[in-house]
């Protein structure tokens, strides 16, 4: 039997490509081309699998061109690029890439946040530019993170490793909002108390997002609820760009209206507000939070593990939408 397509639109490491192309043929891209949507649609079209970064949109327009397509395995935990009601009607499956980044990804959010409070980033350009000569009483004084308020929007698997982190390594009072409140045990083990958004805003020393983007969180923190904070918080983005108007961050920063804050995501990334490129109150990083070698390499294997599981074998390990195994495609 021939073996099936599939694509691998970004370039990945060496020995994920080996794995899967033990078992398919292979159309990679390990020069790291920008494909156009049109470009990657095209390569798409005769394939049954694909592997996805968030990078790459999956919706109806591209669902439509390609009818042999299978599987869209996301080398991520969200997947925000998947249009998943559009895959369902399509019979194709999604998969994401939940668990193996948690930790990871939590110890970059309190890495973030240390980093703004302490304020690290503005501290070190400062230094490197030849302006230290000599000690100050107030020189870079930040805010404190022991001991103060850790807020968190969002309260998944990451927003829970961030939480014990602070409570346990940090003494940190911790509060959360989510769309549905934690049952006790978990909320025992996290030390985190559940409050309202409005009261999470007003009272948090630390603020950090982690939930997922959806039309419902576009633009959660924007103006009116920056407003709300306290001008000594600050504010800390690992989730998705576009849950904050950057835009009205900014404008907060500028106006001292908000101490600091941290971001790895940003709305219409690579591109950065220009703004936020001036201000020295902010710690800009280029979407990393999951990126430790081990972590890149589990989330890689996960995604080529589902691809090979669904393809070969029926049974993907983190399928999305997995009603859709009932009727797959033939
Ligand atoms: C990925 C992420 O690095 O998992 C996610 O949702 O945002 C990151 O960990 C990135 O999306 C690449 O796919």
């Amino acid at each position: 039997m021939d073996k099936q397509r599939i694509l691998i639109s970004r370039a990945i490491f060496p020995e994920v490509i080996d794995k899967l192309a033990a078992h398919f043929e292979i159309e990679g891209n390990q020069a790291d081309e920008p494909w156009s949507q049109d470009e990657f649609v095209r390569r798409l079209a005769n394939k049954h699998g694909v592997f996805t970064t968030s990078s790459e949109r999956i919706d109806s327009a591209l669902l439509g061109a390609c009818p042999d397509l299978k599987i869209c395995a996301n080398m991520a935990v969200g997947y925000n690029n998947f249009d998943v009601p559009a895959m369902t009607s399509a019979k194709v499956l999604g998969t994401n890439a939940p668990g193996v980044l948690t930790e990871t990804t939590a110890d970059f959010g309190f890495t973030l946040l240390m980093a703004a409070a302490r304020r690290v980033s503005e501290s070190e350009h400062w230094l490197r530019a030849g302006k230290w000569n000599r000690w100050r009483y107030d020189l870079f004084a930040g805010s404190d993170v022991h001991g103060s308020t850790l807020a968190i929007l969002g309260m998944g698997r990451i927003g829970r490793g961030i939480a014990r982190r602070g409570a346990h390594g940090f003494g940190m009072r911790v509060i959360y909002h989510n769309r549905s409140r934690l049952d006790s045990t978990t909320e025992a083990e996290c030390k985190a108390s559940y409050v309202s958004k409005e009261e999470l805003l007003r009272t948090a020393d630390h603020l950090v997002l982690v939930l997922p983007y959806t039309s419902e969180s576009h633009h959660a923190i924007g103006a009116a609820e920056l407003a709300l904070m306290k001008p000594s918080a600050t504010l800390i983005n690992i989730a998705r760009g576009g849950i904050v108007d950057d835009a009205a961050l900014a404008h907060a920063l500028r106006e001292k209206r908000l101490a600091a804050a941290g971001l790895d995501v940003f709305e219409g990334e690579p591109k950065v507000h220009p703004e936020l490129l001036t201000l020295p109150n902010v710690v800009l990083t280029p979407h990393i939070a999951s990126a430790s070698v081990p972590t890149r390499m589990a989330m890689a294997h996960l995604a080529a593990d589902n691809l090979i599981g669904y393809l070969l074998h029926g049974k993907p390990v983190t399928p999305l939408n997995p009603e859709v195994m009932e009727w797959k495609k033939s």
